[in-house]
């Protein structure tokens, strides 16, 4: 079966973007078709300042989450990324092979190195040459990520070919960025030109997955929106962000497309359609803040699901961890 990877950040706070662009698409590939490995990549976490008892607690209600939301982890491999040494030894060897001139041009790092990028971590540079390995320790081929992540994906194809060239192999495959659905990137309420984020300051402006009932339907009822009725067709909500976000977020949480939600909604004002989506984003999200932290009360449980799990990925990328070096020319 085709291998799909993916991970996220235990830096605090899953978002509803979080959710529709990874997690439900995560849950989604779980099956027969795919074998799923999904990772807590808390050491990609550190190229920012986390406080430990905090990179600690958000690495177990990550791993909630994950479970809450329908992750077996039976039927995936669930795990943190810095139990499984073979990441960090397999993106030494990518770190040699991408160049610096690669890593410049990627928009993530300019955007959270900010101004200063002189005082950015090293490791926040390096960022894409580690995710790269996450990937291909596994020889990962189908890789589920938000619009967001779609530069680090094609670097990630980068690194495999000039691995392939230089030490003339065809050893790495050439993985498929998986973007789709209705909600590949979810906005800002309150700003629909900006990313849905766990570090917007204003907390108005996202859906918590920890979020309970009255405050997903309190934030759906106050999100900006403009004056006009929805439209019937998906070309009307062209120059509408605000609209066409919660539009977005409609289908997604429906397993519908945009069209399938206007051929309904078409014609309405936002005074019917918000509670319209207000009862349906309770209805998919509360559950699932509620096993959360029912889950969290458990943190044992969580630590040996999580031991369990890189026990599994271990498995897998040892011997392709051993078999590059071989190809490198390291002496074993
Ligand atoms: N708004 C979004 N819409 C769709 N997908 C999203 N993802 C994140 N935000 C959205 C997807 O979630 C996965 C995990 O991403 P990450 O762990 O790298 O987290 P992030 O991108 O750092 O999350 P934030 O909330 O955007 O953090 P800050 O505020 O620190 O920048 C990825 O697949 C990502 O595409």
């Amino acid at each position: 079966a085709p291998r799909v990877f993916s991970g996220i950040q235990p830096s605090g706070g899953l978002t509803l973007g979080n959710y529709l662009g990874a997690i439900k698409r995560f849950v989604d590939m779980q099956g027969e078709d795919y074998e799923t490995i999904y990772c807590m990549v808390d050491m990609h976490a550190i190229t920012v300042w986390q406080e430990p008892e905090a990179l600690r607690r958000n690495t177990r209600e990550l791993c909630a989450g994950f479970i809450a939301s329908g992750i077996d982890p039976e039927r995936s491999i669930l795990f943190n990324q810095s139990q499984v040494p073979e990441h960090a030894q397999l993106g030494w060897i990518f770190n040699c092979v991408a160049r610096m001139g690669w890593m410049k041009r990627m928009t993530q790092f300019k955007d959270k190195a900010g101004k200063n990028a002189e005082a950015a971590s090293l490791g926040l540079f390096g960022y894409p040459a580690l995710m790269a390995a996450d990937i291909l320790v596994y020889h990962a081929t189908h890789v589920p990520v938000g619009e967001d992540q779609k530069q680090h994906l094609e670097l990630t194809r980068d690194i495999a070919a000039k691995f392939n060239h230089d030490y003339e192999v065809d050893f790495f495959p050439l993985t498929e960025p998986v973007i789709e659905g209705a909600a590949t990137r979810v906005m800002s309420l309150r700003d629909g030109s900006k990313k849905m984020s766990k570090s917007d300051p204003s907390d108005m402006s996202r859906i918590n997955m920890t979020d309970d009932a009255d405050a997903i339907a309190s934030k759906i009822r106050k999100a900006r929106t403009d004056p006009e009725a929805l439209p019937s067709e998906a070309a009307g909500l062209s120059d509408r962000p605000e609209a066409r976000n919660l539009v977005n977020i409609y289908a997604a949480l429906a397993d519908t497309s945009v069209d399938g939600v206007l051929s309904e909604m078409g014609g309405k004002q936002f005074s019917e359609f918000k509670p319209a989506l207000a009862e349906l984003a309770v209805e998919k999200m509360a559950p699932i803040s509620t096993e959360m932290a029912r889950l969290m009360q458990e943190p044992a449980e969580i630590d040996a699901i999580l031991a369990r799990g890189a026990e599994r990925a271990r498995e897998l990328a040892e011997p392709i961890l051993k078999r590059t070096y071989e190809i490198v020319g390291m002496v074993r």
